[in-house]
């Protein structure tokens, strides 16, 4: 296999135990620690985390103890020579982010989230990892009558100014969805995660994170959202897996279901040296619901194989041939070409 530089990174909510909104669990859960056990043995680097993987009921917690409880678990990870690749808070479970965390249309609620986000950057500081994930899950509505959209991205922006406030190295790094749980999510693109870190009081610590399934349910291309967030120097984090059009967030495996499209957003991974800054390509991937125990971990380890696969498919691919019919404005041929390459 082709020399890289890449290293790997999985969350410990992506060995998961099946459940969806129509049926409960189909496997039993698993130790945190088991889970960190599994990581190194499956060819992995880094651990990414919400505040509350890394600090159980942080909510109930106070700031003493969860700074007690991180620094137990950076030693955990020391110990196995285990990264922390980010800490994102969980901003859409509790009862004060039931309308929207930072746009909440209650005041209480929103300074709940940003005293959350604060305490998440503090366990990010201590696991060593200068980037908190915001994936804006509720920042949105259910109608749009709900909201005033322009007030919103107002708070938006105060929100991550108090952020970028609390800690003068922390990078904020958010990972657009257009939909679900909301109707209508704030920042459903790159390009609005890009526009909106131009209006904070540092906008070159206000990058993003780009998942394929959240792209693909936005209607676009991944591999033209890789490009773009790299076309900024903006792309510090990567959730890469795949999605079958426009259902529900699916997560499956990376190539899982468009190989092609899995091999354009390698090349464009590539061609921008995506990891040489240090990034992970992170796989926010999970079991099929169907999977047994004994199969638990497979869509990790076969995310990792065909990426590394697609790696060297990148690598070998005629680029001078593909430059040629370029030129030569034979798309026909050059379509042909890509799918025989990928037949092998
Ligand atoms: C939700 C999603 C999250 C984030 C982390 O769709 O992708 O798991 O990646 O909060
Ligand atoms: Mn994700």
């Amino acid at each position: 296999m082709a020399k890289n530089r890449y290293r790997f990174c999985f969350g410990p909510w992506n060995i998961s135990e099946g459940q969806d909104p129509y049926g409960p669990t189909t496997r039993p859960p698993q130790s945190f620690d088991w889970k960190l056990d599994q990581l190194k043995g499956l060819g992995f680097d880094a651990m990414m985390f919400h505040d509350d993987d890394a600090v159980a009921d942080i909510d109930t917690k106070s700031e003493s103890q969860i700074h007690k409880e991180a620094k137990a678990l950076k030693k955990r990870l020391d110990d196995r020579a285990i990264a922390a690749e980010m800490v994102a808070p969980r901003l859409w479970f509790s009862p004060m982010t039931m309308d929207g965390a930072y746009t909440s249309n209650d005041r209480k609620c929103r300074r709940y989230a940003i005293d959350r986000s604060r305490r998440a950057i503090d366990i990010a500081n201590i696991l060593g990892t200068d980037i908190l994930v915001l994936w804006l899950a509720r920042e949105g509505t259910y109608l749009r009558e709900a909201k005033d959209g322009r007030r919103s991205v107002e708070l938006l922006v105060e929100a991550l100014d108090a952020m970028l406030g609390h800690d003068k190295r922390i990078r904020l790094a958010i990972e657009p969805k257009p939909n679900e749980p909301m109707d209508h999510a704030y920042v459903p693109t790159i390009g609005h995660a890009l526009a909106i870190a131009q209006l904070t009081r540092d906008p070159k610590r206000v990058g993003a994170l780009i998942e394929t399934a959240h792209a693909i349910l936005a209607g676009l291309d991944p591999a033209d959202e890789i490009d773009f967030a790299m076309a900024f120097g903006k792309l510090w984090s990567l959730h890469l897996n795949d999605q079958n059009g426009l259902k529900f967030d699916q997560d499956k495996p990376f190539g899982s279901n468009n190989l092609r499209s899995a091999f354009n957003q390698v090349r464009a991974l590539e061609r921008n040296k995506y990891g040489s800054n240090g990034e992970y390509i992170c796989f926010d991937v999970h079991p099929f619901r169907t999977t047994k125990v004994e199969h638990w971990l497979d869509h990790l380890a076969n995310s990792r194989r065909t990426f590394l696969r697609l790696v060297e498919k990148a690598r070998s691919f005629d680029e001078a041939r593909a430059r040629q019919l370029v030129g030569d404005r034979n798309y026909q041929a050059l379509d042909q070409m890509v799918i025989e390459h990928l037949l092998g």
